[in-house]
């Protein structure tokens, strides 16, 4: 069976209060969890504004009237799932705003039992329309199913991963996918995987499953509906991507075009888990507007990816103005 055969299910899944108890058994039973209106209607509206903000100041061109303006020579850098890590979107005024909204931080304290937490600064899943540019479809799920912890140097339970919508799902655009309860696999990795896993480098938390494996063929992967505000947790030890969906999308409103998906990835771990260098980098990054992975124990540069390198002239970026953080979002750097 190929990837192109692995078509995830379209569920409507329970939506949970943030922070609530039967968020926390859902996440852990099945490896993810939705968790209704993390914003509120009108504060997704204003996060997606946000986001175009930060498109068209990046001084290339895109404007969010005119689709002609949406091409891979003005947007930045996006690797597979139509996700940009990097220029300066870690520390756009979007990704601070959604970031910020306090339901996000309640929901991981109650993953954690703590609430001193330190936040990701990674970037967004920004979805062009595909019958305007059938090349900006994302790549399908089945391809690039993962985990994003390593399974030998990174045992248990060490961190919880969060995608904030800001456009409601649909079986015809698609979203994040998961596979229910797959995080259970993760302690078996090393043995029914040994030599996939063998040319893993230690320190790379990114793990995929191969195309044609059984197991996922036996256990689909599920797309969870979400309504915009709607944010999707998942164990980093559960198989997960996006994927579009059917693509039978309406056609493109040229007079007032929309991204197909927008979401805003959003991590946040124990400060005891980080250590003083780690956060020494990540205040000077906040001042260099550098991005991240999900990861806040360790220091990564998500403007250093190899994708993001090989794409061409960063340099052709303006970056967004260095953030005026409050009280609250400075706990939140470290
Ligand atoms: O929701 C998405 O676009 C995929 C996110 C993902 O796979 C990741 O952040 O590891």
């Amino acid at each position: 069976m190929t990837e192109n055969q692995l078509t995830p299910e379209y569920v409507h899944v329970p939506r949970f209060e943030a922070g609530s108890a039967e968020s926390i058994e859902h996440l852990e039973s099945e490896g993810f969890v939705v968790i209704a209106n993390a914003l509120t209607p009108n504060e997704a509206d204003e996060a997606l504004d946000l986001t175009w903000e930060y498109l068209e100041s990046l001084g290339t061109g895109v404007d969010r009237n005119d689709v002609s303006t949406w091409g891979d020579d003005r947007w930045p850098v996006n690797v597979h799932g139509g996700i940009v890590p990097s220029q300066g979107i870690g520390h756009s005024a979007a990704q601070w705003f959604i970031r910020s909204a306090p339901a996000v931080k309640t929901a991981f304290a109650a993953v954690w039992d703590d609430d001193d937490l330190l936040v990701s600064f990674d970037g967004m899943a920004l979805w062009r329309p595909t019958d305007v540019d059938p090349d900006w479809a994302t790549d399908r799920g089945g391809s690039w199913l993962h985990i994003d912890q390593h399974p030998i140097s990174r045992p248990g339970l060490q961190c919880v991963q969060g995608a904030v919508t800001l456009t409601a799902t649909t079986p015809e655009i698609g979203g994040n996918i998961v596979v229910p309860g797959s995080h259970k696999w993760f302690a078996d990795i090393p043995v029914r995987y040994a030599e996939r896993l063998g040319r893993l480098p230690e320190f790379q938390d990114h793990f995929r499953f191969p195309t044609d494996d059984p197991l996922l063929q036996a256990t689909p992967p599920v797309m969870a509906h979400m309504e915009a505000g709607d944010m999707m947790l998942w164990d980093s030890r559960a198989a997960h991507c996006s994927s579009p969906g059917s693509g039978a999308t309406p056609p493109t409103d040229l007079a007032a075009p929309e991204l197909l998906r927008v979401a805003s990835l959003v991590c946040m771990m124990p400060r005891s888990r980080s250590n003083e260098e780690v956060i020494a980098h990540r205040r000077a990054a906040v001042e260099a507007r550098i991005s991240t992975t999900n990861w806040s124990d360790r220091w990564i540069n998500a403007d250093e990816f190899e994708m993001v390198l090989s794409a061409g002239d960063a340099s052709k970026y303006v970056l967004p103005p260095v953030p005026e953080l409050n009280d609250y979002q400075r706990a939140l750097v470290g």
